[in-house]
């Protein structure tokens, strides 16, 4: 929470907004800044852990650090840097822990509206402390959030044909520009559904505990097991599910 509070209390501190692969891709000072803190907070109180975030591993894939026997924090200081830069208030601070390849805590924090999501393996997803789960809602009552990511930046990226898939036969879909929050909302049943592709751990290991401690369902785009180092995630209220990826992989008409 202390990490999340830092960010909206630096908003004016932000001094240069630098391209990584492409002008979809941005960091600021503020998100290399509260990874620092966070990490040696980590490091200070867990000498022994392992940490994998965001700004140090730009440029690396391998995580094999998440499937050791040991713990492994995640950690995405600043998730929505886009939103942050433009003063758009949806954006967090969201840390998961793994081990042996399975997440066992996480903690999406949205210090705009002050509030904590968190979630322990077995015990439940949380919000300030109150028990979340995810809606019951039908397809045609949906909302669902989607993105994308530098990753995605080509003129025959799936996602157009994604999109004119589902467009319409939802309630609506949004762009809102945060994995974390969208996860965390999907968990809380705000939303009822979620998926993007080419996301990074960082992005989602939170969130996917939140949703699956909610009752909700996560897998690939095809409808297979997720896989936290491929990235490609949908993640839904479990009713809506079957409909969702078949509709993401062109399958019938009918809603
Ligand atoms: P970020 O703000 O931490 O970079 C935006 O649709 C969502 O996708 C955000 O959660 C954003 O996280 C994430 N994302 C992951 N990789 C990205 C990238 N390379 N470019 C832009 N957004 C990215
Ligand atoms: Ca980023
Ligand atoms: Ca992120
Ligand atoms: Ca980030």
């Amino acid at each position: 929470m202390d990490a999340g509070q830092w960010l909206v209390n630096n908003r004016y501190r932000m001094e240069a907004v630098h391209y990584k692969r492409n002008h979809l891709d941005v960091v600021t000072n503020i998100d290399q800044q509260n990874e620092a803190r966070i990490t040696e907070r980590i490091k200070a109180a867990f000498p022994d852990h392992q940490i994998i975030s965001e700004e140090s591993q730009f440029g690396h894939t391998n995580y094999s650090s998440l499937d050791e026997d040991y713990y492994c924090w995640i950690v995405d200081p600043l998730d929505g840097t886009v939103n942050y830069v433009h003063d758009f208030t949806y954006y967090c601070v969201s840390i998961g822990v793994a081990k042996k390849g399975k997440l066992v805590a996480g903690v999406v924090y949205d210090p705009n509206r002050k509030e904590l999501f968190s979630a322990v393996q077995g015990k439940g997803a949380y919000l300030n402390g109150k028990r979340i789960r995810v809606s019951e809602r039908s397809i045609k009552q949906s909302v669902g959030h989607t993105g994308y990511t530098a990753a995605d930046w080509s003129t025959d990226s799936p996602l157009r044909f994604e999109f004119s898939k589902c467009y319409a036969r939802l309630r609506n879909i949004k762009i809102a520009g945060s994995a974390g929050l969208d996860l965390a909302y999907t968990a809380c049943g705000r939303i009822d559904a979620f998926w993007q592709r080419s996301l990074s751990p960082w992005d989602i290991a939170a969130g996917i505990l939140l949703v699956s401690e909610a009752g909700g369902r996560i897998t690939d785009f095809s409808g297979q097991a997720f896989d936290l180092q491929q990235g490609n995630i949908v993640a839904t209220n479990q009713v809506i599910h079957e409909k969702i990826t078949e509709l993401l992989m062109g399958g019938t008409r009918d809603a």
